[in-house]
């Protein structure tokens, strides 16, 4: 594999309040959030696909079913991040840069696709994509309230349910109109979020099938969606292909565990 074609993320693991970053590590581009998928994943893929050196930390959280104790080392940092006015309102995923600081997923996702141009192009598709991030939000933000708040059998009912159906079709009807992503011939941040909710369901599909609950099928197109995305750039697929990227969706604390 070529240099250009190989991943430029330095992933890095950490365990302590003391080893959470304060600044760009490096003068890098660094963000920060728990090892998992999560929702950082588009930030992540975001970060691939613009090609730049970055730094991908990743925060080991305790790994009881009590959610407070898992994240004690994360909240003796959260402490210092404020008080030395880092961040006004730190949470995880952040974002530093030399010069932003950055917390909220859409904010810095936003940032990142107006940095590296994957809003699409011209106001009009720029405001369309803005909108289609967050409605692909809200499918994710679902199965993620789910996981940790009711469990297995209420994320295999909602995947299952026609509500979730007509809006899956929705998007299929999006993708198969432009020909390959969601707003057209190249990939934006719409791609990382809608992506981001069908691997979740994808596995959580074979998941459940071990769980023996009722088994969602996944829409057919959705395998070939999955690959066009993943193969969008060779850096992307590097990415996400390397063995980095063999992380749990949630945190041990989820009710429907890891998937
Ligand atoms: N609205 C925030 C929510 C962030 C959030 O809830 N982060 C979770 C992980 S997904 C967390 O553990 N935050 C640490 C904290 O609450 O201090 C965002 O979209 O970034």
């Amino acid at each position: 594999m070529t240099d250009s074609n190989t991943c430029k993320a330095t992933v890095i693991t950490i365990h302590k309040a003391s080893e959470v970053p304060l600044q760009p590590i490096n003068g890098k581009p660094t963000l920060v959030y728990w090892d998992i998928v999560g929702i950082v994943h588009p930030l992540r893929m975001a970060l691939a696909t613009a090609n730049v050196e970055w730094n991908d930390v990743r925060m080991v959280c305790g790994q009881s079913k009590d959610s407070q104790a898992n994240k004690k080392e994360w909240f003796q940092a959260k402490k210092v991040l404020q008080e030395k006015k880092i961040l006004e309102f730190p949470n995880l995923p952040y974002y530093l840069d030399t010069d932003v600081q950055l917390v909220q997923t859409d904010a810095i996702l936003r940032y990142l696709g107006n940095k590296f141009n994957l809003m699409g192009n011209g106001t009009v598709q720029v405001h369309r994509a803005d909108m289609l991030m967050e409605e692909a939000r809200d499918l994710d933000s679902t199965i993620v309230r789910l996981s940790y708040e009711e469990g297995g059998p209420a994320v295999a009912k909602w995947l299952c349910s026609s509500d979730l159906r007509d809006k899956l079709q929705v998007w299929d009807e999006l993708i198969r109109a432009s020909g390959a992503f969601v707003t057209g011939s190249t990939i934006t941040v719409v791609d990382f979020k809608l992506y981001t909710f069908l691997y979740k369901f994808q596995v959580a599909q074979a998941s459940l099938m071990i769980s023996d609950c009722q088994v969602p099928a996944l829409p057919f197109w959705v395998p070939a969606y999955l690959d066009l995305v993943q193969k969008a750039t060779p850096q992307l697929e590097a990415y996400l292909k390397s063995p980095d990227m063999r992380i749990p969706i949630n945190n041990p604390h989820a009710l429907f565990d890891n998937f």
